[in-house]
């Protein structure tokens, strides 16, 4: 498949994504969502591929929608079209996602990281929200993911100031996993992501599946939902490997990967 806007990468049991739009700080044009959600959708029906990871460049994870791209649209076109509305092709991927953030991730960007699973951020991560600047308000999820992942206090001052958020702020208030140096961090997402491939596939997918309810139902329907997740998974050959494994003392040799 050729991309202009992604590079498309595997390793090992891992697709990585690489937004490749340098010259506009990795701005997410239309052609960039797009490529972004066929790269997982062939990831997603690849049995060979256990996670992904996304990752801008250095300077930016990537710094929001393209403003020059959506300037000129009306009230009509924005809301008949509502392009970016593909975007949720990326928050229902089905398999972990990781966000390897450095630089700029404001606006769509810190959306687009918010919609993966697990966020590792360089030291040198910036988010934010800053549309109010802009005249508009986030459209992705900065509203509402980011209330659910950081709380009321947080979003409200990021969507209705804009200010920026360097990244130790970012992991106390509980939207970044982990911080490591900018030069490790590609590395860091990808050895965590291919630890998490190498579980077995039915149990991470769940697992994915099982936190993400949390946020979408009451808790008595959330732990029903787990529970059952969990019987569920004594149907498995993962299982009676994986506690056959520990009983045994030696390490699980998925075969559901
Ligand atoms: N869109 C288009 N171009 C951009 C964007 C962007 N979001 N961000 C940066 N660029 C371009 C600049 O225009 C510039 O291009 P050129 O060289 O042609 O002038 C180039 O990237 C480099 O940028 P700067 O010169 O500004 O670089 P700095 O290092 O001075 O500043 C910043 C970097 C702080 C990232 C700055 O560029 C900036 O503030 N960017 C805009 C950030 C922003 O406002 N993001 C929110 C966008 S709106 C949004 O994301 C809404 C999402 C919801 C849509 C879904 C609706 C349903």
């Amino acid at each position: 498949m050729n991309y202009e806007t992604i590079k498309v990468e595997t390793r090992g049991r891992v697709g990585l994504v690489t937004f490749n739009r340098p010259k506009s700080m990795n701005a997410l044009s239309i052609q960039m969502m797009r490529e972004v959600v066929q790269a997982l959708q062939a990831f997603q029906n690849d049995a060979r591929i256990g996670a992904v990871v996304l990752t801008g460049s250095e300077k930016a994870f990537a710094a929001g929608a393209d403003i020059k791209e959506m300037q000129g649209l009306d009230f009509a076109e924005a809301l008949t079209t509502d392009l970016w509305a593909e975007w949720e092709g990326l928050g229902e991927f089905r398999k972990p996602t990781i966000a390897a953030v450095a630089g700029y991730a404001l606006g769509g960007g810190c959306e687009v990281a918010l919609m993966c699973d697990i966020v590792i951020a360089a030291d040198n991560a910036k988010f934010g929200q800053p549309e109010i600047t802009l005249g508009v308000i986030p459209g992705m999820g900065g509203t509402q993911r980011l209330a659910r992942s950081i709380g009321k206090a947080k979003t409200m001052d990021l969507c209705l100031t804009g200010r920026l958020m360097d990244v130790q702020e970012a992991e106390r208030c509980g939207l970044v996993a982990r911080i490591v140096p900018a030069t490790d961090l590609v590395e860091e997402a990808l050895r965590t992501a291919d630890k998490i491939a190498n579980f077995s596939l039915p149990a991470v997918m769940l697992a994915k599946e099982s936190v993400n309810r949390a946020f979408e139902v009451p808790l008595s329907e959330g732990l029903r939902f787990e529970r059952r997740v969990f019987h569920s998974l004594f149907a498995t050959e993962d299982q009676s490997e994986g506690m056959e494994a520990f009983v045994q003392k030696r390490s699980p040799q998925f075969k559901n990967r």
